[in-house]
């Protein structure tokens, strides 16, 4: 899932694609660079980000939505990330088949009905809190169970609005209300969270506690992500959410082989001289 921000202040590349244009060819490069999912999200969720209104985020994400669907599209089906129903409802209008809701429907009381209705895909994810709050002095009694329950909660309560199971995915929202222990254990137990019977999706790209665990700013975290988007791969994971999707890429196809060899053709390396190796 190739990340397509359309802000000005997202906490690693805010403002780089804030233009429609912009936003438009990145998408269309992450989709390139094998991408299998879009994900466009036009309000940032970063720790301390105040809210947009609806009608900033709808003139933020319905172009870039619409240019990345139908025919002129790259082929990569996008999902939304927003908690607003009017935003998701425009933008499934425009061409989206995937509802990325990181309030789990818990900010707007439609949410449930239309993903119902619509009979869209669902990202299900934990927070602690709210963006504004999260991460001061985030505690849990076992961050694994707490997450797990609250999701279990959450599916329940989107089935009972309608939303068929089998359409639902789940997310441990790493970065939400989370310190870097939290991150660090959900990524070592995630297996736990398949428990819960539905595809797990996992967001770590470029996050803080890669920064605090290497000193290193959003921009230059491609190894950390590297190391945590593998290893949750290797725990389960089956979506993962990422600002570099060409090397991510070719980290997973490599992971991928080790993990299971049946599932990966060989392809010939372009000018490798070192190729017998
Ligand atoms: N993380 C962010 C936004 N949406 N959705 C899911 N399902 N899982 C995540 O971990 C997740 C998410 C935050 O990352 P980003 O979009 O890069 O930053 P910002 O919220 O500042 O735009």
């Amino acid at each position: 899932m190739g990340i397509v921000n359309v802000t000005p202040d997202s906490f690693s590349d805010g403002g780089e694609f804030l233009d429609a244009e912009q936003a438009i060819a990145h998408g269309r490069e992450l989709a390139a660079d094998g991408a299998d999912i879009l994900d466009v999200g036009g309000e940032s969720t970063r720790p301390g980000a105040e809210g947009v209104d609806v009608e900033t985020e709808l003139a933020r994400v319905v172009p870039v939505v619409e240019a990345l669907t139908g025919s002129s599209g790259p082929g990569a089906p996008v999902s939304i990330d927003t908690s607003k129903a009017a935003v998701a409802a425009a933008a499934l209008d425009a061409g989206a088949e995937i509802v990325n809701d990181v309030t789990a429907l818990r900010a707007d009381s439609e949410m449930a009905a239309l993903c119902a209705d619509r009979g869209c895909r669902l990202v299900l994810m934990h927070m602690l809190g709210t963006p504004r709050t999260m991460q001061e002095d985030p505690r849990y009694e076992d961050v694994v169970d707490d997450v797990k329950a609250f999701l279990a909660e959450r599916i329940e309560s989107a089935t009972s609005a309608g939303v068929a199971e089998e359409r639902i995915w789940v997310d441990p929202g790493i970065g939400f209300g989370k310190t870097v222990e939290h991150n660090l254990e959900l990524h070592r137990r995630l297996g736990e969270l398949g428990e819960l019977g539905r595809p797990i999706v996992f967001g770590s790209s470029r996050k803080g506690f890669i920064g605090k665990l290497t000193g290193v700013p959003p921009d230059k975290r491609l190894g950390g992500s590297i190391a945590s988007t593998v290893i949750a791969y290797a725990n389960g994971a089956e979506v993962l959410r990422v600002h570099d999707v060409g090397p991510m890429r070719e980290a997973l196809t490599v992971a991928d082989a080790i993990l299971t060899p049946e599932r990966t053709p060989l392809r010939s390396p372009t000018a490798d001289p070192g190729a017998s190796w």
